[in-house]
């Protein structure tokens, strides 16, 4: 694997390239070109300043996250092919640019979902937590006046100010879509993707539905193990796999993560590791990375990648607001590159155990 950190670009992000580049460990960024929308075609011109800029600061962009999908590809509307050949079109030029990862979801509507983004925890940090019981209180119009109001300024990925003027029309759009047509129209641009991504090596890793089940009446699907099994046998190639996010696929205590990082060999292109503390099943807050700080067996997570061979990128996920910083809600450096370290040192020890173990056995 390799450690690598989210950064939205010196413009949007709090953290610089410096920064990243003085956690132990950590050789890549997970970019993107935030100021774009989605069905917006990225040049390379674009692309490879990006590449430049990062790579001046002594890193590499190890994968985008992400090309978001446009509204038109999900619900299968008219426009859809226009929309899927400028998406072909981004993936063309970020191959040729020797970029070979890429994230993205299939979400309606929303991308991920919290209803409270500075919960105060015990040690007085600050986390993103959600609750059912104040989804179910809010109309989905109120959900983005709710989420902007607590996100220290930052425009937060999918929740965009252009984005959610347009909610009413957003739900309209998707008002026939059940989760057996979103199955069908993921399918449907995967099958016009994959032939690009053969041609430049381009592994596409979807993210996970956060939470993992459906919120506001609109359709999840990637959400469980057989949903996701499902989706690869649907366009069985190996560039069509998946982001493996803990922090996602947890948010359902019925998701047996290990077990699913076991199913899933061979298909993660992508990993997001975190935990979470649960009050109860549909209560729950991020925590510090930390097996005993929240209710995941961070070890055994990481056991299954190493076992299953996992040799992409990998990243901590959401943090804390520790120390008095000001960033993006679960997007601040500290907590982040405090979870950094933290995989890294799981990772070698389960390394060099599982080494120990083989030269035992071959010695005796
Ligand atoms: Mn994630």
């Amino acid at each position: 694997m390799e450690m690598t950190f989210r950064w939205y670009g010196s413009k949007a992000d709090t953290v610089t390239l410096e920064q990243i580049r003085q956690i132990p460990g950590v050789t890549g960024v997970i970019t993107t070109l935030y100021d774009t929308q989605p069905g917006e075609v990225w040049s390379r011109e674009r692309i490879r300043g990006m590449k430049r800029e990062v790579e001046e600061a002594g890193l590499h962009i190890a994968g985008i996250e992400s090309v978001n999908v446009h509204d038109a590809i999900k619900t299968g509307a008219p426009e859809r092919d226009d929309y899927i050949d400028r998406y072909i079109e981004t993936l063309e030029n970020l191959g040729k640019e020797d970029i070979h990862l890429v994230c993205y979801n299939f979400m309606p509507v929303f991308d991920w979902t919290r209803t409270e983004l500075a919960r105060r925890r015990p040690d007085g940090s600050t986390v993103l937590a959600y609750t059912q019981e104040a989804i179910d209180a809010i109309r989905s119009e109120e959900m983005f006046a709710a989420i902007t109001a607590d996100a220290n300024g930052s425009v937060l990925p999918g929740w965009e100010p252009e984005r959610m003027e347009h909610i009413r029309e957003l739900f309209a759009m998707y008002r026939d879509i059940d989760e057996e047509k979103l199955f069908e129209n993921l399918a449907y641009f995967l099958r016009r993707i994959m032939p690009v991504c053969d041609e430049y090596g381009i592994n596409m890793a979807i993210h996970p539905d956060d939470p993992a089940w459906s919120v506001f009446g609109l359709p999840r699907i990637i959400t469980n193990q057989e949903n996701i099994l499902r989706m690869m046998r649907m366009v069985d190639n190996p560039h069509n796999g998946v982001t493996f996010c803990s922090g996602s696929y947890g948010t359902n205590l019925e998701n047996d993560l290990p077990g699913m990082i076991r199913a899933l060999k061979g298909r993660i292109h992508f990993a997001h590791v975190r935990n979470l503390k649960f009050h109860s099943p549909t209560n729950f807050e991020e925590s510090a990375h930390l097996s005993s700080d929240g209710s995941f067996d961070m070890y055994e997570i990481m056991r299954a990648l190493y076992e299953t061979g996992f040799d992409g990128p990998i990243r901590p996920d959401h943090g804390r607001m520790i120390w008095g910083e000001t960033a993006m809600p679960g997007y601040g450096l500290y907590d982040r590159a405090l979870g950094a370290a933290y995989l890294n040192g799981l990772w070698e020890a389960i390394e060099k155990a599982a080494r120990r173990e083989r030269g035992e056995a071959e010695r005796s």
